[in-house]
């Protein structure tokens, strides 16, 4: 069974999806997401100009072989652009090969190992009430467990806070959709002050923990905003509100930064969004310094190498907490839920519902009810790609934010 087709789909239903579709000589079509928030056109270019030319001719069922021809093959190793493009081919033959069997992707993985994922939802809101009320929102939508994030005084806008009041969570909700790549000409500025931050964020989850008990599953993001000693403080100062855990404290490339946190808190530690490959992660598990682990099957290479990166961590007794920001596409979502109902180190799911275009767009086939994602019975991933939807929502130039301190200078958005 030969790859004989292979289209590089660039579509817009209100953001960016970059997605790989293969099809066989036989009629299989398997999906990939190659999605990278703000740098679209770098995957899609990689893809159609480097990867397209070799994938035509291979045997569809060589997962393994073509992932190492892609990796190994390109002498340039890694970087987020390469690895979401093998990711994007890996998927989509994953994806064939479910369908050829019969059956839904997380069969081939070794079977359901759960009866659905634990997922958690973004809350949050500039100001105390405003984060009550979309925590209740979260609550009502059948959420056990939810990421707050909060305005921080004297700051316009903070990452992580719906730019509209009372940002919902249903379906057809735009608001909610509201994950901060702006389309334009260039990226949005927006102002960053840590001390205000690190005054402020103790309060808010002392106040949320109050408020709503202790059975409720809090997380928080930091973004990758502090030094190793001011996240050490931090993950101290929230010790009594019981984190699920605390998110990206330090910037990604430091890893010897987490020695320093572990050393001053039991808060539980999640990093890895920006992560490549299962090399970024060593020290972090052979140390022990983390407990969760964020990768995304569409950033970090695809099943093949985000499987073996959850393999690598339970030796740690580290569990998977993986991304699901709206900028992964429901294919790459769709990919994180089979893959989570199967393996034995699940942790939590992060499930953001995209926006009622973005369905119809990917049609997906997973479903999420009692706080639970469960991935759809049909053969393969359970998405399709509606081209006629696609026509409708062109490509549109998108970047995230750029943060800048007080004087002026660029700090970690
Ligand atoms: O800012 O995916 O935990 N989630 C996050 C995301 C990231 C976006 C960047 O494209 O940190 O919201
Ligand atoms: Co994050």
């Amino acid at each position: 069974m030969q790859i004989a087709k292979a289209e590089v789909l660039v579509a817009s239903p209100g953001r960016n999806f970059v997605t790989l579709r293969l099809t066989t000589d036989d009629g299989f079509v398997g999906l990939g997401d190659a999605t990278l928030n703000g740098r679209e056109l770098a995957v899609a270019s990689y893809l159609g100009e480097h990867v397209v030319p070799l994938l035509i001719g291979r045997d569809a069922h060589q997962i393994e072989d073509t992932w190492q021809y892609l990796y190994r093959g390109a002498y340039w190793r890694g970087g987020p652009v390469t690895m979401a493009a093998i990711a994007a081919v890996d998927t989509a033959l994953w994806d064939i090969k479910a369908k050829v069997a019969g059956l839904p992707l997380y069969q081939l993985l070794g079977g359901a190992s759960r009866r659905g994922l634990l997922a958690y939802g973004h809350a949050s809101g500039m100001d105390l009430p405003e984060l009550y009320a979309s925590i209740r929102e979260h609550l009502e939508a059948g959420y056990t467990a939810i990421r707050v994030q909060s305005g921080i005084p004297g700051l316009p806008s903070v990452y992580g806070v719906a730019s509209s009041r009372n940002a919902g969570v249903g379906d057809g909700d735009p608001r909610y959709d509201h994950e901060p790549a702006r389309r334009g000409a260039g990226p949005v500025e927006e102002a960053w002050d840590t001390r205000a931050y690190l005054r402020h964020v103790p309060a808010v989850l002392e106040a949320v923990r109050s408020e709503f008990g202790p059975e409720l599953v809090l997380l928080h993001d930091v973004h990758h905003r502090l030094t190793p000693i001011q996240a050490a403080k931090l993950g101290k100062s929230l010790e009594p509100y019981d984190l699920f855990w605390l998110e990206d404290v330090t910037p990604a490339e430091n890893s010897a930064a987490l020695r320093r946190v572990r050393e001053h808190t039991t808060t539980p530690l999640a990093i890895g969004e920006v992560f490549n490959t299962i090399w970024d992660y060593r020290q972090l598990f052979e140390e022990q310094l983390i407990d969760y682990v964020r990768s995304a099957v569409t950033h970090a290479g695809g099943i093949t190498a985000l499987r073996r990166i959850f393999d690598y961590a339970a030796v740690y007794q580290i569990k998977s907490g993986v991304h699901g920001p709206t900028d992964v596409s429901p294919v790459g979502l769709a990919a994180a839920i089979h893959m989570g109902l199967a393996i034995p180190n699940f942790g939590i799911q992060e499930y953001m519902r995209h926006s009622t275009e973005t369905h119809e767009l990917f049609r997906p086939s997973y479903a999420f009810a009692d706080g639970m994602l469960v991935p759809g019975e049909g053969p393969g991933l359970g998405v399709e790609y509606d081209d006629a939807i696609a026509q409708a929502h062109p490509y549109a130039a998108a970047y995230l934010p750029v943060n800048r301190l007080r004087d002026g200078s660029m700090h970690d958005w």
